[in-house]
């Protein structure tokens, strides 16, 4: 178990859980220097929340938000760009960030395979029935697990078919888009089983509501159960954790490797 911690940096008004704390470029740069140094090996720029109910946000103002922030860290750190338009990737990846974080799966706007196909750059592939407006709204499944595989199966095939390099591609549960409490639960417990996918796992728990629904904890109190669930992942096989919390996610990977030898 040796995963990779991806920092936060959300440069929005209205993220759930540090929304308009990093809008201004440099204190999003200066957040995320920061991440670096508590250990971040990846820092996710976002400039759109996903949050269920959130808004859109136009490509405009996205692009205005994480742009200077992309170059402003870049030099010092391996940056993804989180989101689904491929003219904010492009300008991402102009200014230095070499992974796409999609949570849309490719699925949101036409151009983004074929972007990130001619760009040779990383590739986050997600979960998410719907949208971040919809996806709350009763989400069932089959089986949890079994679904999410076969969707993630049918979104690297996709990736495949147009151009972009199977080695590029990780993959992601979508932990909290169109999941109740249970879907989330199983999805952790059973993260083993995408293993067979044959992609590394990203992993998104921090601060999420279902750590609230477990125990009533508000967003700001939420670390004792990002890095619980975040830890439990990684020894399923999950080979990148997103979080907000790096230094708190550092220590608890170096204890529990420690721990295991
Ligand atoms: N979760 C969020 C956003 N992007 N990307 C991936 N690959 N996996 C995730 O689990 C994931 C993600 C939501 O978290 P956050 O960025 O903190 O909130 P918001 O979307 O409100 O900005």
């Amino acid at each position: 178990m040796s995963p990779q911690v991806m920092g936060i940096v959300n440069v929005t008004p209205d993220s759930f859980s540090d929304g308009g704390q990093y809008l201004d470029p440099a204190a999003a740069i200066g957040h995320g220097v920061e991440l670096v140094r508590d250990g971040a090996d990846i820092l996710d720029v976002g400039g759109e929340s996903t949050r269920p109910g959130a808004d859109e946000v136009d490509e405009t103002e996205e692009l205005r938000r994480v742009e200077p922030v992309v170059a402003g860290l870049a030099e010092t750190a391996t940056v993804s760009i989180d989101t689904s338009k491929a003219a904010v990737a492009r300008a991402a990846i102009e200014a230095g960030a070499s992974i796409v974080n999609d949570v849309t799966a490719l699925q949101g706007d036409p151009e983004m395979a074929a972007l990130c196909a001619e760009r040779g750059v990383g590739v986050v592939l997600m979960h998410m029935p719907g949208n971040p407006r919809t996806m709350q709204d009763d989400p069932r499944y089959e089986d949890v697990v079994d679904d999410v595989r076969a969707f993630l199966a049918g979104r690297l095939e996709f990736a495949t078919s147009r151009g972009i390099a199977e080695d590029e591609v990780w993959l992601d549960p979508g932990i909290g888009f169109g999941k109740t409490l249970e879907h989330n639960l199983e999805l952790l417990r059973r993260l083993g089983e995408l293993r067979g996918l044959g992609r590394p796992l990203v992993v998104g728990t921090s601060r999420k509501s279902f750590i609230g629904q477990v125990d009533g904890a508000g967003v700001e109190d939420r670390i004792g159960g990002t890095i619980a669930s975040s830890v439990l992942a990684a020894a399923e096989g999950a080979d990148v954790l997103r979080v907000h919390d790096v230094a708190e996610m550092s220590q608890a990977i170096r204890v529990a490797e420690a721990v295991l030898g």
